[in-house]
Parts: C-alpha cells; sequence; structure tokens
C-alpha cells in the first residue's frame, strides 16, 4: 500500500516554520497562487473548445498579440491575490506599469509584492501545447503602509523570498522554492487537490539535451553558436538531442528531470534577448539553483543582475550546472 502523498496545503503546514520570515501570509499567498492556478487550468484544458483560444484583439507592452487565454489569467491571478489581501503589489507581463493594491489603506500591512508571467508561451495555446504561469514573489523594501514605488520590484533574483511555475501540461503540476529546496506538486483533477508528487527536484549535475531556437542561429553570437556546434559534434556522449518546444517552463521543467539547458541568448534581431528579466528569468534563475542547477547571461549570474525596467529583456541560459558552465566558457572565449 503506497503511503499517502502530501496534499500541497499539508506540505505549506507543514514546512511553513523553515521559512525565515513571517510564514503564515507566505503560506496564504503560496494558497491564492494555487486557487488561481486551478482555476486559470480549468480554461486552459478547454480551450480548444470554446471561443477563448484566438487573439484578445489587443496586444501588450511587448508588441505581442494577446491571447484570450494571456488576458483570462492575468485577470484570474490579479484578481485572486487582490481578493485575499495578501500583498501590497503586483506586476504582469500584461500590464504595462505595477498595480498598487490597497495603496490609500495606510492600515494595508501587506508585505509581499508578486511578479508574474500569467501565460508564457501563449503562442502554443492554439495548437495545444503545453503553456505555463510564473511567479516570483519578494518582500517591499518602501515602508508598510505606503503605496509601493517601482523600487520594490526593481530588485535583484537574489532577494527573491519564492518562485515557481504552473505547468499545464498532460497534467497540470505547480514547482516552487522559497528556499529551501525545490518541489513539485501534481493537480488530481477529479477532486482538484495538489498532490506532493516530485520532492526535492534536482538538475543533474550533467545533461544531453539542448533547448534553443536554432532558427536565430546565423543571428547569434560567435560563442552561441561554437557551443551549439560543441552540442552537435560527434564526440565523447556528443552528439546531445536538441529539444524545444517554444515555452520555457515546459523546457526548463523536462530539462529539470531529465537534465540539460536551456537557451534564450541575444541575438542580431534581439539585443537583449527576448525573455524578461523579473517575471521570468529570475524565478526561474531562483529555481534553477535551488535544484542545483545555474542560471547567467552568459557572464553574468542572473540573479545577480540589477533590473533598471520592470519589462527589461536579458539573454537567458540555465541548467544542468556542468552544460550551463561549458556553455558559457565557449561564450566567454570567443
Ligand atoms: P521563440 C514564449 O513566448 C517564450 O517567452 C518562452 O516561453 C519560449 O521559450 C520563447 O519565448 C520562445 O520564443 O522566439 O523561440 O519562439
Amino acid at each position: 500500500m503506497s503511503r499517502k502523498k502530501q496534499t500541497l496545503g499539508e506540505f505549506i503546514i507543514e514546512n511553513q516554520t523553515s521559512f525565515k520570515y513571517t510564514s503564515g501570509e507566505l503560506s496564504r499567498l503560496i494558497n491564492s497562487i494555487r486557487l488561481a492556478a486551478k482555476v486559470v487550468n480549468h480554461e486552459v484544458n478547454k480551450a480548444g473548445l470554446v471561443d477563448i483560444i484566438g487573439a484578445a484583439g489587443d496586444t501588450n507592452i511587448q508588441g505581442e498579440d494577446q491571447q484570450k487565454l494571456d488576458v483570462y489569467a492575468n485577470e484570474k491571478f490579479i484578481q485572486t491575490l487582490t481578493k485575499r489581501n495578501i500583498v501590497c503589489g503586483i506586476a504582469s507581463e500584461e500590464e504595462d506599469d505595477f498595480i498598487a493594491i490597497n495603496s490609500q489603506d495606510e492600515n494595508n500591512q501587506n508585505k509581499y509584492i508578486v511578479l508574474i508571467d500569467p501565460l508564457d508561451g501563449s503562442s502554443n495555446i492554439d495548437v495545444n501545447v503545453s503553456v505555463g504561469t510564473i511567479f516570483s514573489i519578494y518582500r517591499r523594501v518602501t515602508p508598510i503602509g505606503t503605496p509601493v514605488t517601482l523600487e520594490d520590484f526593481l530588485q535583484k533574483g537574489s532577494e527573491q523570498v519564492a518562485a515557481g511555475y504552473i505547468v499545464y501540461g498532460t497534467s497540470t503540476m505547480i514547482v516552487y522554492t522559497t528556499g529551501d529546496g525545490v518541489n513539485g506538486f501534481t493537480l488530481n483533477p477529479a477532486i482538484g487537490t495538489f498532490y506532493l508528487s516530485h520532492p526535492d527536484m534536482q538538475f543533474p549535475v550533467d545533461g544531453k539535451i539542448y533547448s534553443v531556437n536554432e532558427g536565430n542561429y546565423v543571428h547569434f553570437p560567435q560563442g552561441v553558436k561554437n557551443y551549439i556546434k560543441y552540442c552537435q559534434m560527434e564526440e565523447g556522449d556528443r552528439p546531445y538531442t536538441s529539444r524545444y518546444i517554444g515555452s520555457l517552463v515546459s523546457d526548463f521543467h523536462r530539462n529539470m528531470i531529465k537534465g540539460g539547458i536551456y537557451m534564450y541568448p541575444k541575438s542580431s534581431k534581439n539585443s537583449e534577448g527576448k525573455l524578461r528579466l523579473l517575471y521570468e528569468c529570475n524565478p526561474m534563475a531562483f529555481l534553477a539553483e535551488q535544484a542545483n542547477g545555474k542560471a547567467s547571461d552568459g557572464f553574468t549570474r542572473i540573479m545577480e543582475i540589477k533590473p533598471t525596467e520592470l519589462h527589461q529583456r536579458v539573454p537567458f541560459l540555465c541548467g544542468s550546472k556542468n552544460m550551463v558552465e561549458k556553455a558559457e566558457e565557449f561564450m566567454q572565449n570567443a
């Protein structure tokens, strides 16, 4: 008889003492993300059945066509986080500016801010390929009870208190860290409960999978080209396998389980890369490092980069430590 699997709710309660700050609020925050994840999951899973897919007709600050599910997911996460009165500020890929929550209430003692990519990989929605939500949580740095400012959001990734993702794949999972390792929880849709299915997730120190959009090869810096050719060379345990889903959360999740590297380098088309530092790279970097992996822009540790803008982009490499270090070697010696 297999041991009863712990639910996400039980796990949060059991582990909140290991969290170095006031634990109750963070637990409530993770719980509100869990609720929003279930609501969004329900819509993602039936996207093909109702007229909710397809462009919403608007574009976001990134200039990308907003998919209706992008808009829906953004609204649900913001509503849930606001309604539960847990956070004092939210920034989202789908919002031009950050949102101050209850900023007129000087009794608002909420100390956490959340940055979110509500539906990453949304171009995959219409073709039934997995997508994800990414979240990053900080404590505010401006005085409690005052409206949050941009300073609260432009913190280094090393200041994150929690980060994670939801992957809406063949099964729906929440994978997150509060700085004490990475744990994965799988949703049982029949009863709407997440169960601890992947305790203490770790990147294998090495791997054989490289994930990059090779369609951009001719536009990459020479060091990146040299690393890709290294991956393809018949030597030792190479050539590696190329796997690129076009959904960061899905590529990251597979590489964390099997071993591998994900790269979105800068190029002559994207001078700073495509991925956003605050709500894509920093949370994935926190997870990567907590899972014994590594994340950099090829030269600098992602979580050491001081943000200057809310929607700032950076080049991004993350995954198995040895693979990231080999790619950095090629990039730094080109
Ligand atoms: P490209 C999705 O838009 C995303 O932000 C990541 O999830 C994904 O890895 C990447 O962009 C795909 O971008 O340019 O290769 O299609």
